[in-house]
């Protein structure tokens, strides 16, 4: 088995749980926020068959897009004065950042 630690945007969760939920496949959601852009994204916990990995990315794939995000990148000017300025930059994101990662145990009691 394995387990997908699946990083999307927030705007594709919904869509993304519908079509694995259509594909009799379980996920958990979990609200994250992603440490550059300081901005909210979704993390679905996926566990899965290891035959049903590749299934499962196709499905990532057709649901999540990469979108582009403009955040103000600060650099330093005279940085022992303390003098910054920051100008915007344009960064991809997404569709979906994945983990795959080994299951030792899947139990449910
Ligand atoms: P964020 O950390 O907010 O990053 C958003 C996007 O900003 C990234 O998109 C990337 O295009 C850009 N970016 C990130 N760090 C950068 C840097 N130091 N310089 C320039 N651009 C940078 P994605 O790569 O698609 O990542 C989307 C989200 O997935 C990330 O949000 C983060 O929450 C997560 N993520 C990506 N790689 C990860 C990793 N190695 N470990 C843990 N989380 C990761």
């Amino acid at each position: 088995m394995k387990l997908l630690l699946t990083i999307v945007q927030d705007t594709d969760a919904p869509r993304l749980q519908e079509a694995l939920i259509g594909e009799g496949l379980q996920s958990t959601k979990l609200a994250s926020t992603g440490g550059f852009l300081h901005e909210g994204n979704t993390t679905l916990i996926i566990g899965v068959d290891d035959d049903a990995v590749d299934h499962v990315k196709a499905i990532i794939a057709a649901t999540c897009r990469e979108r582009t995000r403009f955040t103000s990148a600060t650099s330093p000017i005279h940085a022992l004065e303390g003098v910054f300025a920051s100008q915007p930059m344009e960064v991809p994101v997404g569709g979906a950042i994945i983990f795959v990662l080994s299951v030792d145990a899947f139990e449910r009691l």
